[in-house]
């Protein structure tokens, strides 16, 4: 038994719909992960799961006429369900409704309150009473008025438990700014400026307006804010304040968090400070990565652009998808998903590249020697530069795991397969088939051309578990022969290997003709959920066609844009609107940088009064979706549309 441990994690993630293509994105990241590090000898925890509290899951059950454990219990099942259609090997599942959880969570918040860190006050917000929801200013819609239904708010407060964060602020800039915790770097930088320098505010940590949530032993009319109650998974899961489990001395600190950049401030601001508070360890690396977005915007159920894996895995196989997403993903940027370049890819790398090695190496050893390579050799050109190449690689890959690149790690691993089925171009063994004497020379060729597929393909198992065992069997690869130790090893498949030819592993994929399927798909798909559903639901006063005829809708292009000064709210963009430009004054500097939307169309109503927000005059207004969670999400035209062009 090894005595290297190595403990990582994924969010716990919030199951207020059914989990898709942006879950799967950390899960499988995270598992293709705890793989390696298994493979190298650590001992692995590896922990995924769900955050099952609050108020918005309260309100779901309440809409579907079930109780919010009966609604989290159903969507569990089917997070459950794809991690297993995933191959997602987690060692443990958390979810915060577990009895233990909630004992160990009164006990955190019970020790917090004792240790002065956790005091009671007043919670000083803009009220919306139809609502029944407390905003801060920065949360108001553009005439300061609730960013749900649009109406006045008011000044009031209620009693709430606080968290000091200021006693922390120092040692989290420390950790921020001089270790290397968060990872990318970037994005440190962009924490501690809008974070800290500005001065951290303590923080809510308990909540009156609704009930399902963890109750405070001490003051039970509150329960603990959601985020209390689930960043501290990460601990409880191991043992920490329960004795449900035994394995927080053994695991903690956590090797990888791994999140994306929409709750990073919580996991390196807000997370760290409640450790210090509590005296634990911190953990040892945060890796932020960006999200997946379809046509412009984050992937999410609310947004109603989800990518469904259940049906992509069905088509390609649940490998080709967790490959497709981490090749794509560069840590630090966003990743756009679409199906055209996810089909592009399975063909390029995976029919082409990998398949196609397999596949013509072992039916080069089935024609040439009936299955099995003879043992007389004769060494050649090119077999260096193929040997040094394959076994170069695990050094490579061992170091982008470790910097959580897996993009790179694949792509590394992709270049011996490249080199190898360069190497057949190169050695001809269609030609050294050809001639007798030659045949030592093909012996050679073709094991080297197994060796360099075995070594690739071990490193690889751990991206693509289910596939890879396929491929061992056709190089006649045994159980002993693929290792983390053999990956830096040459000839260690027998001298006289027997090849299994066997089924294609990766089919190539037409094009054209399968996104015409995935649109009838997604097409019938929609057309069931307007089915199930076609009596509107009332939405405020109604309108004929001829007041909505006032409004006058067009796309236009940002140009420029840049941030409003003495502003935290708004941003200045310049648009190209197809009749001479203008300058438009939007308050959603809280959720886009104005990189995010140079280049972007957008649409304007183009006939609003001109009016001056900070002092800047605004023609106009973009149009945003509010997002469940308070956000505004600006709606994206399709990009080849002209500006100008009329929405009706
Ligand atoms: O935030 N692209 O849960 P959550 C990439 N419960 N990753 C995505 C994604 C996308 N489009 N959408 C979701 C919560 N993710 C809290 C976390 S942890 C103590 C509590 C992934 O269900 C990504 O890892 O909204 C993100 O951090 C996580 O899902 C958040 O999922």
């Amino acid at each position: 038994m090894t005595n290297k441990k190595f403990y990582i994690t994924t969010p716990i993630y919030y199951p207020s719909g059914n989990p898709h293509i942006g879950h799967c994105y950390t899960t499988v990241a995270c598992d293709s992960i705890a793989r390696y590090k298994r493979m190298q000898g650590y001992s692995v925890m590896f922990l995924t799961g769900t955050d099952e509290h609050g108020q918005k899951i309260e309100e779901k059950a309440k809409e579907q006429g079930v109780t919010p454990q009966e609604y989290v219990d159903e969507i569990v099942k089917n997070f459950k369900k794809l991690w297993s259609y995933m191959d997602i090997s987690y060692d443990r599942y958390i979810r915060t409704t577990d009895d233990y959880h909630v004992e160990a969570i009164q006990k955190i918040f019970k020790e917090l309150y004792d240790r002065g860190y956790i005091y009671k006050g007043e919670y000083k917000g803009m009220y919306c009473t139809p609502c029944e929801s407390f905003w801060t200013s920065s949360q108001l819609d553009e005439n300061g008025c609730c960013p749900e239904c649009h109406r006045e708010v008011k000044e009031a407060s209620e009693e709430a438990y606080f968290f000091k964060l200021s006693p922390f602020a120092d040692r989290i800039e420390k950790l921020l700014t001089e270790t290397d915790y968060l990872q990318p770097k970037s994005r440190a930088t962009e924490l501690v400026n809008n974070f800290i320098k500005p001065g951290l505010e303590d923080l809510c940590v308990s909540r009156t307006s609704f009930t399902w949530g963890i109750p405070v032993t001490f003051d039970p009319k509150h329960v603990v804010y959601v985020w209390v109650d689930a960043l501290f998974n990460y601990c409880t899961a191991l043992g920490f304040q329960n004795d449900a489990h035994n394995d927080f001395d053994e695991f903690w600190p956590a090797d990888v968090h791994m999140v994306a950049k929409d709750i990073m401030r919580f996991h390196a601001i807000i997370w760290p400070a409640m450790l210090m508070a509590l005296d634990l360890p911190l953990p040892k690396h945060l890796a932020v990565h960006g999200w997946i977005t379809f046509n412009g915007q984050k992937m999410s159920k609310s947004l109603g652009n989800v990518v469904d894996p259940f049906i992509l895995g069905e088509r390609y196989g649940s490998d080709a998808i967790r490959y497709h997403i981490l090749r794509e993903m560069a840590l630090g940027a966003d990743s756009s998903f679409s199906n055209e370049i996810m089909i592009n890819r399975i063909n390029s790398d995976l029919a082409n590249g990998l398949g196609n090695l397999v596949s013509r190496t072992v039916a080069m050893v089935d024609k040439y020697f009936g299955g099995t390579i003879p043992s007389e050799r004769e060494l050649g050109d090119f077999d260096d530069e193929l040997i040094s190449c394959a076994l170069s690689l695990r050094d490579k890959v061992d170091e982008f795991i470790d910097q959580t690149q897996i993009n790179n790690a694949l792509a590394e691993i992709f270049k011996v397969i490249s080199r190898a089925n360069k190497y057949i171009d190169e050695t001809e063994p269609w030609i050294l088939g050809k001639n007798e004497t030659k045949k030592a020379r093909l012996a050679s060729v073709l094991y080297n051309l197994l060796e360099a597929i075995r070594i690739s393909t071990t490193l690889l198992s751990c991206f693509m578990p289910k596939t890879m065992p396929k491929i061992w069997k056709q190089i006649g690869a045994s159980d002993n022969d693929i290792s983390y130790e053999n990956a830096t090893e040459w000839g260690v498949l027998p001298t006289n290997v027997k090849v299994c030819r066997g089924e294609i592993i990766f089919p190539r994929i037409d094009v054209e003709k399968e996104i015409d399927e995935l649109n009838k798909i997604i097409g019938s798909n929609a057309k069931e959920e307007q089915a199930d559903d076609f009596t509107p639901a009332p939405v405020g006063e109604q309108i004929s066609i001829d007041d909505f005829a006032k409004s006058d809708l067009r796309v236009a292009l940002v140009k420029s844009c840049e941030k409003v000064k003495k502003s935290k709210k708004l941003l200045c963009l310049q648009l190209d609107d197809g009749m001479g430009g203008r300058q438009v004054v939007s308050g959603i500097a809280e959720w886009y940088k104005p990189e995010d939307l140079v280049g972007k169309k957008v649409i304007i109503v183009a006939n609003l009064k001109p009016v001056k927000l900070c002092g800047v005059e605004s023609n106009g207004m973009i149009c945003a979706a509010d997002t469940p969670d308070g956000a505004a999400s600006v709606i994206f035209p399709d990009q080849s549309l002209p500006n100008g062009s009329k929405i009706r």
